[in-house]
């Protein structure tokens, strides 16, 4: 049989925006409607180009720090969560703050607090400089450390082995965390799990799907920004999985027609910040290539949804 005649699309279920990243982006859409603009967020409100972009038509203005925002403005902080001192240093401009941190990173802060009222030493697995890391850390800056995967391991030392826990980032692979906790363990056999997974649902999810999927497909597609990690951590599970290829892309315009030489089956899925718009540009943009059929691959049923920060829950009730 030739390529020609077994082309096909998988589509996996689920992908695209969790519960955090909804609640996220209708803060600033919901903010605008209530404030209008100009509407200052801090950091990229998601990791997601065209989701900035089209925030940023509609009057959002993104900044790196809260010092680049006029006295008294409205100002979104962004899902990933921020740490104590920017809160503080919102509240010394006379900012009007509204946190659109998802619930899940909050619940990982409240443990790092806790843990260090507790006067542990808190192993941060996460990726050095990553928002959520920044914030995370700088709840307990004096009992956390950071564990950039695996063979970070070996630098770490603690001052009392028997009072030291691991947390993580929730966007995280997880497998590659599992194997940062196993050398973690074997060197700290007394360490503690945290009360719940910190790796969110939403990054599990896609995980499993994309395990589901990536066996039967010679190249994966991931739709999804370069600076989102969970896009990213998406392509190497399909890789680890046995996909012959895959590539993180932000739009259909930016697959290269070369990658679907020798290409029957194209797995597709995408990044927890991106909208389904997106994926139905890639979805097209194949079905043009002469891979029409798309079968889903389901591995979960997601229901979960965030209520909107308070001052703002009265504007979606109205829509
Ligand atoms: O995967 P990361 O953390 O880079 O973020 P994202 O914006 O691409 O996806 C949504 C995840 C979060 C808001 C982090 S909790
Ligand atoms: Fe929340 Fe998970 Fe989405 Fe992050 S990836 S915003 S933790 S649901």
């Amino acid at each position: 049989m030739t390529v020609a005649q077994t082309k096909r699309v998988l589509l996996a279920e689920p992908r695209g925006y969790c519960a955090g990243v909804d609640r996220a982006v209708e803060t600033v859409e919901r903010a605008l409607d209530k404030h209008g603009a100009p509407v200052y967020v801090r950091k990229e409100i998601v990791h997601n180009r065209h989701v900035v972009d089209t925030l940023t038509e509609r009057g959002a203005i993104f900044v790196d720090e809260t010092d680049e925002v006029p006295e008294g403005a409205v100002v979104v902080f962004s899902a990933h969560g921020v740490s104590p001192m920017v809160h503080e240093s919102a509240a010394a401009r006379s900012l009007h703050t509204i946190d659109a941190t998802c619930p899940l990173v909050t619940k990982v802060h409240q443990e790092a607090k806790r843990f260090a009222r507790d006067d542990f030493d808190i192993l941060l697995i996460g990726h050095e400089g990553h928002e959520e890391v920044e914030g995370t850390a700088g709840e307990a800056p004096e009992h956390v450390q950071l564990v950039d995967g695996p063979d970070a391991v070996e630098s770490v030392s603690v001052r009392d082995e028997s009072k030291v826990i691991w947390l993580s980032q929730t966007t995280l692979s997880v497998d590659e965390t599992m194997e940062t906790v196993n050398r973690l363990r074997e060197k700290f056999p007394e360490m503690q799990d945290p009360p719940s997974d910190d790796i969110c649902y939403a990054t599990q999810n896609r995980q499993v799907a994309v395990k589901a999927m990536a066996p039967q497909c010679d190249l994966v597609i991931v739709v999804g920004s370069q600076n989102s990690s969970n896009s990213q951590r998406l392509v190497e599970v399909a890789l680890q999985a046995g996909a012959r290829s895959s590539y993180l892309v932000d739009y259909a315009r930016d697959i290269d027609e070369s990658w679907l030489e020798d290409v029957s089956t194209v797995g597709v899925t995408s990044g927890a910040s991106v909208p389904e718009v997106l994926v139905r540009g890639v979805i097209d943009w194949l079905d043009e290539r002469g891979y029409g059929t798309v079968e889903t691959v389901n591995t979960a049923n997601e229901t979960l949804t965030f209520a909107l920060p308070r001052e703002l829950r009265a504007a979606r009730t109205d829509r």
